[in-house]
């Protein structure tokens, strides 16, 4: 499973909240055997990985103590090990990330891209296993106020070359690192676009790089009705599976997606016709 990183295909992780505020799934799947039925439909539909997270990030929530957030996922975590599903932790907290690979878990996704907590690189590098290193400036309470950007490729590109470098620094492997841009997360819809326009300098950086785009609010905002109304996240799914497309086609390494099976039947028609390859203005050889 640690080979995931080194995967030939795209890899598609199946997001599952066990939060009761999430945006995107606001709940639903809070009762156990919910999530556990929930995490198993990922796998089945196609996920590689089923991503558990307990702590809402969506902007302006509020954070849970440490405890609260572990109670959430280790049970699920647990169970859905059991049932023979790989599992990432979605944590930003190292004792959380620590309980999670003990229950089972395979893979650390930290938003924060171990800024949130200083000990989550020991964590990781004594695991061994690979470590999503989000592009983060800050908890959700406060990072509307921080998305303040001169080029915000570069400047995202130079905050995840210096998370990529601590990591690193503290003995992690460079091949359990993967770099995400962290859509939505102190940045604007305008970032987001740009972001997503211009991944090959990001992919410079030499990472498997994951884009998490799905019904997130700038989805919504593009879709919005003529009065300005935005676009409920359920029905965000076509430009969900659009851009997750868009992503691998620039040569994302893996996807983030709530709707597996939408996601992975449209990488297979990409697939299918040959799994070609945009260059986006950067002349760069392909990564499968
Ligand atoms: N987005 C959310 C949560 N975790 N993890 C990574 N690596 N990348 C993301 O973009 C990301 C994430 C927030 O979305 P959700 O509330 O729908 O889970």
């Amino acid at each position: 499973m640690t080979d995931l990183v080194r995967a030939p295909g795209p890899v598609v992780m199946g997001v599952l909240n066990v939060t009761p505020d999430s945006f995107s799934d606001g709940g639903r799947y809070a009762d156990l055997d919910a999530a556990v039925g929930h995490g198993v439909r990922l796998r089945d539909a196609g996920a590689h990985l089923v991503d558990v997270g307990g702590e809402s990030t969506r902007p302006g929530a509020e954070r849970i103590d440490a405890a609260t957030e572990a109670d959430r996922v280790l049970p699920v975590i647990r169970a859905l090990t059991a049932a023979g599903v790989p599992v990432s932790i979605d944590t930003s907290r190292a004792r959380v990330a620590e309980a999670a690979l003990g229950a089972g878990a395979v893979v650390v996704n930290d938003v924060s891209g171990g800024l949130a907590d200083p000990d989550m690189a020991r964590v990781v590098r004594d695991a061994g296993c690979p470590w999503v290193l989000m592009h983060w400036r800050g908890h959700s309470r406060q990072m509307r106020e921080l998305a303040s950007y001169g080029d915000v490729v570069a400047d995202v590109r130079a905050e995840l070359s210096q998370r990529i470098d601590s990591a690193l620094a503290a003995g992690v492997a460079a091949d359990r690192i993967v770099i995400d841009p962290g859509l939505g997360f102190a940045k604007t819809a305008a970032h987001n676009w740009e972001l997503s326009a211009r991944l090959p300098e990001l992919l410079d950086l030499g990472y498997p790089l994951l884009f998490g785009a799905s019904r997130k609010s700038y989805l919504g905002g593009l879709l919005a009705d003529a009065d300005g109304t935005p676009r409920p996240t359920a029905q965000r799914e076509a430009a969900t599976v659009a851009t997750s497309v868009l992503a691998v086609a620039a040569g994302a390494w893996g996807v983030r997606v709530h709707d597996v099976r939408a996601t992975t039947d449209a990488l297979a028609v990409w697939a299918a016709t040959g799994s070609p390859r945009l260059t986006a203005g950067t002349e760069r050889e392909g990564r499968r």
